[in-house]
């Protein structure tokens, strides 16, 4: 069977941890798509480790992990991953890791060209992470990029790299600081340790599938940065959304367990596009400071404003959440008002839109709707169960499951693993 982790918003939701608490009832953990973009943080036993590329399952010891054909795989990230891991102790980590032989490569070259493209933009930048994830998508679905299992074909290899490089060089002249030659050599010094790694993954699920082995499956990302669902065209390249998970796993829909939807307790976005809830004063800069909310990859400050249910509801007719895991609950515990969008309004003929459209212009001159809550003033991360909570608490998480008509499985009030109240 297999359990879906999903990051309902746009991103950082806690995704990682969720996949650190669970891990220990699954035998492999594996990650669908996405690339090195991802940033998920897991504190256990005291350690703060920081996944990119990886899944997080390596943290667990019993736990095979794979990257599936789904992601962008960069090498020196896998590499450089690996060692930060087994540099904070986890030392077998090199053989409880598989990657997926239909994985597109992300070369140096993507991050060049994702460097100009965003110079091209101008003020409409997106805001990438700048680790070449839309030029790779790209090039796969132009049919130029180059698969893992080639990179074991150097002839093929090299060829196919040359003329990817030189048809960017056509595009950006001497814009693109970039030497093929250079990359080519790499990849000759890492040919022979990726070798080991490599597995045809279609043929590992389907063996792993017909021996009822329990996989629980790491989405990257989130469903409003998914390329078809997302806030176009501030979103990343991939599938986010239960889609990509089905395409970059090659999983038996007649095989899933549960949907997780990851919530976090109000909402934060890393790069532009529309975020109607942030709070762009005194409250925002309270989430952000509280939530510590800086990117894993980038470093970069998160943008913070309140829960959005109508993007949640949103989120739920994609991707079919069975539970939720609502996280960070704890952030908001010196609110002494907390907020949550429950629709839009025009301000000038006061027509409601409670649903997200397609066309995000629609957005632009309408107010948020709010329903404002009491705050509870009072710690929640000693709680251990869901009555230990403060009563303002227990209504903010009521209303929530109310509105979206999905039950709250878990709710977390502290980055740690033990902090995490389990509801069902
Ligand atoms: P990209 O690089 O092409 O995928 O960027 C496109 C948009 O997707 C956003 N994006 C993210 N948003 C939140 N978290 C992400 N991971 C890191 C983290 C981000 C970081 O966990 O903190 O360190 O900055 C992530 N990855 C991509 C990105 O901001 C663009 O809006
Ligand atoms: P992901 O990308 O969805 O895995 O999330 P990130 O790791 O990018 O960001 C979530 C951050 O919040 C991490 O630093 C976590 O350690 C932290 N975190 C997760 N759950 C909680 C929680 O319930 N409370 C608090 N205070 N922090 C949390
Ligand atoms: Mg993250």
């Amino acid at each position: 069977m297999a359990t879906i982790i999903l990051g309902s918003q746009w991103g950082d939701e806690g995704k990682g941890k969720l996949t650190d608490i669970l891990c220990p009832k699954a035998q492999i953990c594996a990650r669908a798509a996405g690339g090195h973009n991802a940033g998920h943080s897991i504190v256990a036993n005291g350690v703060s480790y920081s996944f990119h590329l990886l899944p997080s399952g390596l943290i667990n010891p019993n736990c095979m992990n794979l990257i599936g054909s789904g992601v962008v795989f960069h090498v020196p990230s896998f590499f450089k991953e690996l060692a930060e891991l087994e540099a904070k102790g986890l030392t077998d980590v090199h053989n409880r890791i598989l990657v997926s032989d239909r994985c597109q490569v992300n070369f140096d070259l993507h991050a060049a060209v994702d460097g100009l493209e965003e110079v091209e933009l101008g003020n409409e930048k997106i805001g990438t992470t700048g680790r070449g994830i839309g030029p790779s998508y790209s090039t796969k679905s132009a049919r130029s990029g180059i698969r893992v299992h080639e990179i074991f074909n150097e002839a093929v290899f090299e060829t196919k790299l040359r003329r990817l490089a030189s048809g960017f060089k056509k595009r950006f002249g001497d814009l693109l600081q970039y030497d093929v030659e250079e990359e080519i050599a790499r990849f000759n010094e890492y040919r022979p340790k990726l070798a080991s790694y490599c597995t045809d993954a279609v043929k590992y699920m389907k063996e792993a599938q017909d021996r009822d082995i329990k996989i629980l499956i790491e989405g990257a990302n989130a469903l409003m940065l998914d390329i078809d669902y997302g806030t176009y065209p501030y979103v990343t390249s991939s599938n986010t959304g239960l889609g990509g998970i089905f395409t970059g796993l090659a999983i038996d829909p007649k095989k899933l367990d549960q949907i997780i939807g990851v919530v976090k307790a109000y909402t934060t976005r890393v790069g532009g596009g529309i975020f109607k809830t942030e709070d762009l004063g005194e409250d925002g800069d309270k989430l952000q400071q509280i939530g510590r909310e800086w990117g894993v990859s980038t470093g970069r400050k998160r943008r913070c404003g309140w829960l959005d249910l109508v993007v949640l509801k949103y989120s739920t007719a994609i991707n079919h959440y069975t539970v939720l895991n609502l996280t960070k609950l704890d952030v908001l515990d010196t609110f002494a008002t907390i907020r949550v969008a429950i629709a839009y309004k025009d301000p000038e003929t006061g027509e409601e839109l409670d649903y997200f459209p397609a066309d995000l212009s629609l957005l632009e001159g309408l107010e948020v709707v709010y329903k404002e809550f009491e705050g509870w003033q009072k710690p929640t991360t000693a709680a251990k169960s869901f009555y230990d909570l403060p009563k303002q608490a227990r209504a903010y998480v009521e209303f929530i499951e109310k509105f979206v008509g999905v039950p709250i499985g878990w709710v977390g009030t502290g980055p740690s693993r033990e902090d995490m109240i389990f509801l069902t």
